[in-house]
């Protein structure tokens, strides 16, 4: 069989965002030693837990789970207040690791039911950035995932309705579903820039340029990575076939068969080392980047962990 063409969608793999977290974990772990407490996966990839958790990170899924005045890390996708008072009354010593583009998404959600709106959250049921959002107003926010959920939203007053967005969402899906809340609520009010960060978009762009020329993709990233699962979505409405990898050993061989052009990128929370090793594994001698835009964004660290 010949070796296939590789077409490496960029940008790809790590966000800022992403980036900010993990070396957050870093820093405190080089500052202090371990452990370090981390609520939740502080990315949804298993590579990047296993390898914190190798150097002294403890991930713990609720807060009850962290000694009184030990260290916990939040992570990248953000918590609810209630989490927030709660590490409080424990005394815990809270480093936050939720992406800048996150803590945007609570703001817009507290400035909107201030002004007297109902928030409808565009996003997934379940998902932790949409946990806690939706828990800046429990009672004010409502969350729809379809069109279908759309139609059945009651609000107490139809002109007093704003939407945010989780911010790993599908563009495309997510105007669909704007367009229908603009349907039923003509009044809607919106954030000033969207939602769907700059790292979404560009790994969605990049995927679909990649995609119509491949006859294959490949997503490296984990099966709960929201932004990665988006992926393997938007290529294959593109008419391609695609699958979600959490590294080279699970590639199939049967998904290459006839494949003479594989397209290749990677969620937000997938270390870029991952990406050369499936480049390895398929053996691919042609290799060619298709770029779509560069991203120079990066975020600044909290005080915590900042150099002196
Ligand atoms: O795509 P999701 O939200 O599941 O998260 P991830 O950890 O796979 O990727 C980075 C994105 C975030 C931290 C959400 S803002
Ligand atoms: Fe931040 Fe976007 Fe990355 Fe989420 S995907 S961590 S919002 S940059």
């Amino acid at each position: 069989m010949a070796l296939p063409v590789v077409l490496l969608a960029s940008p790809r793999s790590f966000c800022a965002g992403v980036e900010r977290a993990v070396e957050i974990v870093e820093k405190l772990l080089a500052q202090r030693g371990g452990p370090i407490h981390v609520r939740k996966q502080i990315v949804h990839n298993t590579h990047v837990v296993a390898d914190l958790e190798a150097r002294g990170a403890v991930f713990v899924d609720e807060l009850d789970a962290v000694p009184d005045g030990a260290t916990v890390v939040f992570s990248a996708h953000g918590v609810s207040p209630a989490v927030r008072a709660e590490a409080a009354r424990r005394g815990l010593d809270v480093v936050d690791a939720t992406c800048p583009l996150v803590t945007k998404v609570h703001a817009e959600a507290r400035r909107f039911v201030a002004r007297g709106d109902t928030v409808v959250l565009i996003g997934h049921a379940g998902h932790e950035e949409v946990d806690g959002t939706l828990g800046e107003a429990p009672d004010r926010m409502l969350l729809v995932e379809t069109v279908a959920d759309v139609a059945r939203l009651e609000v107490p007053d139809p002109t007093r309705v704003s939407y945010l967005t989780q911010t790993t969402l599908a563009a495309d899906e997510t105007a669909e579903l704007v367009a229908a809340l603009r349907a039923r609520f003509p009044l809607l009010r919106g954030p000033a820039a969207a939602d769907i960060c700059y790292a979404t978009t560009n790994r969605q762009d990049a995927v679909r340029e990649v995609a119509r020329d491949a006859d294959v993709v490949l997503v490296v990233g984990s099966a709960n990575s929201s932004n990665s699962v988006r992926l393997v979505e938007l290529a294959r409405r593109q008419g391609t076939p695609a699958h979600l990898v959490e590294d080279a050993a699970d590639i199939r061989p049967e998904w290459l068969v006839g494949a003479r052009v594989v397209g290749l990128t990677a969620g937000a929370s997938a270390p870029p080392r991952l990406v050369d090793e499936v480049v390895t594994a398929l053996g691919a001698q042609d290799v060619r980047v298709r770029e779509t835009t560069r991203e120079t964004i990066t975020f600044t660290l909290p005080a915590a962990v900042r150099p002196r």
